[in-house]
């Protein structure tokens, strides 16, 4: 199995690597940002596009998945690749955080978790057999296990039985994959307590993987928090597996986790910005967007950012965005996505040539800086 999914670490930069992460459906090179895809689409744009923009693998959702349409009709058209014609890597999220963020009604038992399915109302049942077979049924190259994400802050009690939890219903994750050719990541939890982190990916390290994730972090903690959770659990690791951070994708956050030594990053946030009419600007060296709603953008006749090679900037000017931002035109969604997507990878592959080059922490150290406070 994990031949299938070797990961080839081919430079070094302090504890920053660069690699390459071997999927069925293709290389994935790291450091890798990956756009997501929620319901089987990457919003507003198709996967010409989205491949345009340098998207090597992306991420879909087993929690909306499952229920519309349904596992059995993404299965019947082959699986994810073949129902939104992805030729690439995907991976999809096992249900664990959406059922904890998005639905209500939730009950929380040993087995599994039950809630509310916001549209119909049904109560619905998520177990880590459930959740697995679906990841089996949609046919995604990574999948991830069925944990519980705690949000924050929570008390050290809770935080501690959601890792207790997470590592039981990991046990059956496992028992349960049926597909060698998918590669099963586990999560670890543990929220801001170093020692449950560890009690935590000592139970998941055990088991062998093809790779491990950091969750439960970016749940609503100051930023300084989140470095130091993500510099205390990465030495939990294996060296030689992907690590991957769940839902974190600002450059500062990225920067300060590939320096740490993580490899894989999913975001819904140059998606979501777009939609609002933002723009991520990289040239101006920090975590900026500017909103072309703003007046000053309505007479800009150059380009969103001059450095960027993408559909959108090789095109049009601010002011031609400014302008279908103001008149809620659908293809400034479609533009902007373009556009976030592309700076979001453009960071990701600059990250790793600069550790290629030896000049990682030079090159971005203006991101590096921590936070004030030693909190941990
Ligand atoms: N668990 C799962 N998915 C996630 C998270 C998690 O903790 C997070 C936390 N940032 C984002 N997505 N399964
Ligand atoms: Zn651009």
């Amino acid at each position: 199995m994990t031949a299938r999914f070797a990961f080839t670490i081919e430079h070094r930069d302090g504890e920053a690597r660069a690699g390459t992460f071997s999927t069925p459906h293709g290389p994935v090179h790291t450091p890798c940002f990956m756009p997501v895809g929620t319901k089987a689409t990457v919003k507003t744009l198709t996967p010409t596009q989205l491949a345009e923009a340098g998207a090597q693998m992306i991420l879909a959702n087993t929690y909306h998945l499952s229920l519309q349409p349904g596992a059995d009709i993404v299965a019947g058209a082959g699986g994810l690749h073949g129902f939104m014609q992805w030729p690439g890597p995907i991976l999809t999220d096992s249900g664990g955080f959406q059922v904890f963020s998005l639905s209500s009604l939730r009950t929380i038992d040993d087995d599994g978790v039950t809630f509310r399915e916001p549209k119909s109302g049904a109560l619905v049942r998520f177990t880590p057999e459930h959740a697995v077979a679906v990841q089996n049924a949609l046919g995604a190259d990574v999948i991830m296990a069925f944990d519980e994400c705690p949000p924050y802050p929570a008390g050290r009690e809770q935080v501690e039985g959601a890792v207790e939890r997470t590592l039981r219903w990991f046990e059956r994750c496992v028992e349960a994959h049926r597909r060698p050719e998918q590669a099963l990541f586990g999560i670890v939890q543990g929220g801001i307590w170093p020692d449950l982190r560890r009690r935590c990916a000592e139970g998941l390290v055990a088991a062998d993987l093809p790779g491990y994730a950091i969750g439960g972090v970016s749940v609503g903690e100051p930023q300084t928090l989140i470095e130091q959770v993500v510099r205390v659990t990465v030495p939990l690791l294996p060296e030689h597996k992907p690590r991957y951070l769940m839902g974190v994708g600002t450059f500062r956050e990225m920067a300060q986790a590939v320096a740490v030594g993580v490899d894989l990053f999913d975001c819904v946030m140059p998606t979501r910005v777009a939609r609002h009419g933002s723009a991520l600007l990289l040239s101006s060296g920090g975590d900026c967007r500017i909103n072309l709603k703003n007046a000053q953008f309505r007479r800009a006749y150059e380009p969103l950012d001059c450095a960027c090679r993408c559909y959108t900037c090789r095109h049009f000017s601010r002011a031609y965005l400014a302008h279908l931002v103001r008149s809620e035109e659908i293809l400034a969604m479609t533009l902007l996505s373009i556009h976030n997507v592309a700076t979001l990878t453009r960071f990701a592959a600059l990250l790793r040539s600069a550790i290629a080059t030896g000049s990682f922490v030079r090159e971005f150290a203006h991101y590096l800086q921590s936070g004030s406070e030693q909190v941990l």
